[in-house]
């Protein structure tokens, strides 16, 4: 394990920082003349700040390190434009025509290129006339509209989502109301608040007021109404109607259990069940292998999986794997691989570039094997590959793969400092519960020529994953699931060694895993 230093001050860092910054604005040779760069370091962080500016001055470009008179381009990330002249206000400048307002989009569209792109158009913050019947006295002489929504696509993978959303007081009631219309079957509804949701989860501004959703894709009425509530008194009377509902209680409720779907919590709901202890002492009852571990380790299940507990395993997927393929690629996929720092199991997907079509399916059935002599599996569902190599892809959105993969649940030992009690604790019964805790985790085999689309298939989110099938389907006349993308024009199957190949055949420009979070 890697301790963390904590030697340095403070200060000795604060020294250390300025001087990097005095270094790297001295050694690079200024190419762009025309551009002197400001970096706001407000939404963005110093850390962030600092390695973009140092990028910045590597391609040629100058860039202040204090707001001064010859900046002739400020660059903010996550800010609205009204943000940028709030800050301004406050740093005593006002915006005069003297320096344009850009998103960091266009920054990094210039690093991409290697020299300076037009700043006009999206790039902008753009300014935008004073509403007069209903002034915004804080705001003073200037408004400036959020910038980007003009042109939001429809497809979430034609958006970059990250993990930073600032609606969540609407996506999180919007997801409420999903997660309703889906425990009531409705899928047309369940389906459109999961859209309007990922809208606003790629929108780079908060939402003040209805008008700054105009032009949004699957903003529909009954959205806009939520919105407008929560808008005006901070909450919506519609979504907590949901929350004290008793049927949306119960069904959230037991399906929060590993194994129980929809039709096993409306069995339950439907004969009085209101409480899984109820559930779980009744005598007529019977439950799946994966209701029952479900029930098990509900408790550990329930907590979530912390980033350094997904790390964790995937030291232990990675030793198990290698003791029988030793050229096996594993990498973890999921939400973890999107960045995010809690998730609700732990997903690998595992491809090896010299394994015998053997060796590759006989893999996992070996790896849990290992884990079962160890005492590490809690449970285990394999499920054999169905895999062919020349099946066309699936046209249902949410069809599932036919890789070979299995559902688990593993034992995973806290990790101690102290050698002397990790030893003591893992003798009595009443702490060895508490040295260990229980994960899902699932692992999906492919063949090596299909790992990029079995990475991006398996990478979520699950809507960016609807959206980039649907987007072949109807813009590009393709087929495309984990397994392969096939031209229905051609009728020939495109190959990929890379996610940015798939996005490529499909005219699309890249998104990084962590702008997935759709
Ligand atoms: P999480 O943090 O709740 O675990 O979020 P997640 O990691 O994004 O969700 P997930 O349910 O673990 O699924 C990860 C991705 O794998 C999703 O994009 C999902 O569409 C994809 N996926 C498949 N096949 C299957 C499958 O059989 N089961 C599950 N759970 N996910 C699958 O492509
Ligand atoms: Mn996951």
């Amino acid at each position: 394990m890697h301790r963390i230093r904590t030697t340095d001050s403070d200060s000795g860092k604060k020294r250390q920082k300025k001087m990097n910054d005095n270094i790297s604005s001295m050694i690079y040779e200024i190419k762009f003349h025309e551009f002197v760069l400001f970096i706001l370091e407000k939404k963005m962080g110093a850390t962030r700040r600092t390695f973009l500016m140092d990028l910045a001055r590597k391609k040629g470009f100058r860039v202040e390190n204090e707001l001064s008179n010859s900046v002739t381009h400020i660059v903010a990330e996550n800010n609205s434009g009204s943000d940028v002249l709030a800050w301004l206000k406050t740093h005593k400048m006002e915006k005069t025509t003297q320096f344009e307002l850009l998103d960091i989009s266009w920054l990094i569209e210039c690093m991409k290129a290697g020299k300076p792109v037009d700043t006009k158009g999206k790039y902008q913050l753009v300014e935008s006339r004073v509403d007069s019947a209903n002034p915004d006295p804080s705001a003073g002489t200037l408004k400036i509209l959020p910038p980007a929504t003009k042109a939001i696509s429809q497809y979430a993978c034609q958006r970059r989502t990250t993990l930073n959303n600032h609606n969540q007081r609407f996506t999180d009631a919007f997801e409420i109301l999903a997660n309703n219309y889906e425990f009531k079957e409705n899928d047309a509804l369940c389906l459109a608040f999961m859209r309007a949701t990922s809208v606003l989860k790629c929108l780079p501004f908060e939402i003040v007021s209805l008008k700054d959703t105009e032009g949004l894709p699957w903003i529909g009425d009954e959205a806009r109404g939520i919105m407008e509530e929560i808008i005006e008194d901070g909450e919506s009377l519609a979504v907590q109607a949901v929350l004290n509902d008793e049927r949306y209680q119960s069904f959230k409720l037991f399906t929060s259990v590993f194994g129980v779907g929809l039709k096993t919590a409306d069995k339950w709901y439907r004969m009085g069940f209101r409480t899984l202890n109820k559930i779980q002492s009744d005598k007529t009852l019977r439950f799946t292998k994966m209701q029952k571990a479900g029930f098990c380790y509900y408790e550990d299940l329930i907590g979530c999986v912390s980033k350094a507990e997904a790390d964790a395993v995937s030291l232990l997927v990675k030793d198990a794997v290698w003791t029988f393929l030793p050229d096996a690629l594993v990498t973890i996929t999921g939400g973890f691989r999107r960045g995010k720092e809690m998730g609700h199991d732990v997903d690998f997907l595992i491809t090896s570039p010299g394994a015998e079509k053997e060796q590759e399916d006989q893999l996992l059935q070996k790896v849990t094997d290992l884990w079962k002599k160890q005492g590490l599996l809690l449970y285990c569902d394999l499920i054999e590959s169905t895999f062919e190599d020349l099946k066309l892809p699936s046209r249902k959105i949410d069809a599932l793969d036919h890789f070979q993969k299995c559902f688990l649940i593993l034992k995973l030992y806290r990790y101690k400092e102290d050698k002397s009690k990790w030893e003591m604790s893992t003798g009595s019964n009443e702490s060895e519960a508490k040295s260990w805790k229980a994960i899902r985790v699932d692992l999906v085999v492919c063949p090596y020529d299909r790992y990029a689309f079995a990475l991006l298939g398996w990478s979520g989110s699950r809507q960016f994953e609807r959206d980039l099938r649907r987007y072949a389907t109807h813009e590009k006349k393709m087929m495309l699931d984990n397994h392969a993308l096939y031209d229905k024009t051609k009728k020939i199957f495109l190959k990929a060694k890379s996610e940015e190949e798939i996005f490529a055949h499909l005219g699309l420009e890249y998104i990084h895993p962590w702008e997935r979070n759709a």
